[in-house]
């Protein structure tokens, strides 16, 4: 199966949603600098231009760079130069090593040793013990540290209606307001223990997960049957079991249209994250163990960039 991404190219500037429009945001005078420009941090990128904060970029495939220098972001060639150029930066990466990397590699934020008067927003979905090093690590050059999980589709990004789950440094939280302001529909402070968000973050991940691996299995034997998928998702609309995730993947799985609005290797990083935490604790998750196997296989039949609805294809099976 084959994903198509796109290609960088010129920004649509015009894309800006109704709901951003309509948020008064008044951009913070800070320069902000952002690592990672996958689907989630060019679209948040682009939002932040738009409402007219100043930005300094940085992607590992310097290429992704270049349409938004013609929008006015300025290109680094290293994380670091980012954070030289910067007051508050960004990361967002896929998972807990490419976030670590940033931090702790070469060229990556730590070799600037001096964080002085620097806050770092970690916006990547990490574990708890992955966010306690990198918090510890910025710490330790003088540097403030916030989690800022971020909780949603690339929809709802684009949408500007995410939700973020922010724990760490309360001042660096109220420094990224207009931020936040621009991207989130809820923006929450869950305290100064580090870890804390991260947790919430992959609580939330665990229940969508489980989830949606019901509704393929459910499906698929709806399918077995031949009753029209049409006809099951009109009937569940009807239902208290209704939800507008439920609903839209459940569409998905009966198009066959997985465009990754979540990819499904996102989705199975998260349950493995949320295994590991578990094992930690000695907490049995026996449901959402077989979740992650079920993904896992999902990944290995080559839906790896699809959306994570496409569990639905390895149940028909
Ligand atoms: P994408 O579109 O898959 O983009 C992933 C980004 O992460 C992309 O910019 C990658 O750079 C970058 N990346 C991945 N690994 C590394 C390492 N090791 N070093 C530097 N950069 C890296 O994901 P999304 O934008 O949808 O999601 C990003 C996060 O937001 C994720 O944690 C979600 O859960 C929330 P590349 O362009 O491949 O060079």
């Amino acid at each position: 199966p084959v994903v198509t991404r796109p290609e960088a190219q010129a920004i649509d500037m015009n894309t800006r949603s109704m709901t951003l429009a309509e948020r008064d945001i008044v951009p913070s005078d800070q320069t902000f600098g952002f690592l990672g420009l996958g689907m989630m941090g060019s679209t948040i990128v682009k939002d932040l231009i738009l409402t007219g904060h100043k930005v300094v970029v940085w992607n590992r495939t310097i290429d992704k760079c270049t349409p938004f220098v013609d929008v006015g972001a300025e290109v680094k060639d290293t994380p670091m130069d980012v954070v030289e150029a910067s007051d508050v930066i960004f990361c967002c990466v896929s998972d807990p090593k490419g976030a670590k990397d940033l931090v702790f590699g070469n060229c990556g934020v730590l070799q600037l040793k001096d964080l002085r008067n620097k806050a770092y927003v970690e916006m990547s979905t990490i574990d708890p013990d992955t966010s306690l090093d990198i918090g510890e690590g910025i710490k330790q050059c003088n540097g403030r540290y916030l989690e800022a999980q971020i909780h949603g589709s690339r929809q709802e990004a684009a949408d500007g209606m995410l939700i973020i789950l922010a724990g760490g440094d309360r001042s660096v939280f109220e420094e990224c307001h207009s931020c936040f302001k621009t991207i989130a529909k809820n923006t929450f402070f869950l305290g100064t223990d580090i870890g804390n968000a991260c947790k919430v973050n992959l609580i939330l991940q665990t229940i969508q997960g489980v989830s949606l691996v019901g509704l393929a299995e459910a499906l698929a034997l709806a399918d077995r049957f031949s009753i029209s998928l049409n006809d099951i998702i009109d009937i569940f609309d009807l239902t208290s079991m209704k939800s507008p995730l439920l609903l839209a993947k459940g569409k998905e799985m009966a198009k066959g249209d997985f465009n990754p609005q979540q990819p499904l290797s996102h989705m199975q990083r998260d349950l493995r994250l949320v295994l590991n935490m578990a094992e930690n604790l000695d907490q049995s998750m026996p449901v959402t163990s077989i979740t992650n196997e079920v993904f896992k296989h999902t990944k290995r039949l080559g839906y790896s960039e699809h959306d994570s609805s496409a569990v639905f294809v390895r149940s028909r099976f």
